[in-house]
């Protein structure tokens, strides 16, 4: 990747990009080639293509080994695998959701006639506010599902305890969390279920692909039927069913970046350190800090800027970002509560989630991964420290965009 290394000129200023390539946020980490091409080879001389190849066994059985989990269905992505999850674990009514998530966690509900009730987060950690999920069960409700934001599991021991006081199911989206630990224990096992996805932007893909993760074998047994239009067998269909199966194409892929999971690991954290440097000593700049003593994956680097302290907004930083070829992200603006059709059905939602809100306004999520290191995360910090420093020019330019 090629790039000028600066320390004032910004190209929202007319300089030229610092990165003549962008540097992605969600840039897929490739593992080896040479493997893949191997497992890609073998499966096109079996003429195996999917529908519970060895692939796909391989790759639930090394997923469950290494999350340290009794079952592991696999499927062909994330959403699909929540909303099998949802059905299997039978869902209705109304389930209890952060709103602060990426919008399959809600639109998996609502796509099944169940109404989403936006909770907020706390804002240490921006995972589900167990306060606040208590505040809004009512009679409707039959279940939470916590979401491991960021790959920070969520309060999962209160979660679980409130679930089973008030009687509610309580499902895990695990889709950032692959390879993390709540007080110890990896994420896979918590709750009645766990979802992962192995999306091309996750750190360990599958190109598209999800899992669902639990230690319960009639509950897994439930999954393979419903990921399988409901088949027991040859012509024996005994379940209402879905098509949510992973291909031998992504589980070669899935088992490929499975192998490089230390690698990935090591490389999102060493980033994660080169930014702690980069960034130190910015007015109203923070990174989510670390936790230590909890495994992480680091495939998240995220900023909050604080609009008191910090002399640019976050979306004026994210305009300079973008204008150097850094495509930075505001994940998750402005918050399910206010994409469609939440918005409109529920339009002053907004004013019970004061930190969701607040926290959609701060956020900015870095690029990281295999596809970036030491030297370009630098200049990222050299590009962010000299907008701030020229605060008022650039705040100039940009009103005069508008
Ligand atoms: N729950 C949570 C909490 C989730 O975060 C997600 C997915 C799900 C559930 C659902 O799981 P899946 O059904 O997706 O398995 C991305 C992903 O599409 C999505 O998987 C992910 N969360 C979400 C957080 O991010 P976008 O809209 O950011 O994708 P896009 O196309 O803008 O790509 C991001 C960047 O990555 C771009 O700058 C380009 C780069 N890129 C992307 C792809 C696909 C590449 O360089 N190569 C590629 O192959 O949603």
């Amino acid at each position: 990747m090629s790039h000028t290394s600066r320390s004032s000129s910004l190209a929202i200023l007319g300089a030229p990009p610092a990165f003549a390539e962008a540097l992605h946020v969600g840039r897929p980490n490739l593992g080896s080639r040479e493997a893949l091409l191997r497992r890609i080879n073998g499966l096109l001389d079996r003429n195996w293509l999917t529908n519970n190849g060895p692939l796909v066994q391989e790759f639930e059985q090394r997923v469950a080994e290494r999350l340290d989990v009794a079952h592991c269905v696999a499927t062909c992505n994330g959403t699909v695998a929540l909303e099998i999850a949802i059905r299997a674990l039978g869902l209705s009514g109304e389930v209890i959701v952060p709103s602060f998530t990426f919008v399959a966690t809600a639109h998996a509900l609502k796509w099944q006639e169940i109404t989403p009730v936006f909770c907020d987060i706390d804002p240490r950690t921006h995972t589900i506010d167990p306060e606040d999920v208590e505040r809004r069960i009512g009679p409707r409700t039959a279940g939470i599902i916590g979401v491991h934001l960021w790959g920070r599991p969520c309060d999962v021991a209160r979660l679980e305890a409130l679930a089973s006081r008030r009687g509610l199911t309580l499902l895990f989206d695990a889709s950032h969390a692959f390879g993390c630990t709540h007080a110890g224990r990896l994420v896979g096992g918590c709750g009645a279920a766990e979802v992962f996805s192995f999306h091309a932007t996750k750190f360990i893909n599958s190109a598209e692909g999800g899992a669902i993760t639990t230690s319960d074998g009639r509950l897994a047994e439930r999954l393979r039927l419903m990921r399988n239009f409901g088949f027991a067998g040859y012509d024996n269909v005994v379940s209402i069913g879905s098509n949510g199966k992973m291909s031998e194409l992504s589980a070669a892929m899935g088992l490929t970046s499975l192998e490089s999971f230390e690698e990935f690991v090591d490389v999102n954290f060493r980033n994660h350190e080169s930014y702690t440097r980069a960034l130190a000593g910015l007015p109203g700049l923070a990174l989510l800090p670390d936790e230590r003593g909890e495994r992480r994956n680091y495939q998240y680097v995220v900023v909050e800027v604080d609009p008191e302290a910090c002399p640019l907004t976050r979306d004026e930083l994210l305009a300079v970002l973008h204008a150097d070829n850094v495509l930075a992200r505001r994940y998750f603006y402005p918050g399910c509560h206010r994409m469609e059709p939440y918005g409109s059905l529920d339009p002053e939602s907004g004013r019970g989630l004061p930190v969701t809100e607040a926290v959609c306004r701060r956020v900015l999520v870095l690029p990281t991964g295999t596809s970036i290191g030491d030297e370009q995360i630098a200049t990222v910090g050299e590009i962010v420290r000299a907008a701030l420093a020229k605060a008022e020019e650039i705040r100039r330019v940009l009103s005069s965009e508008r």
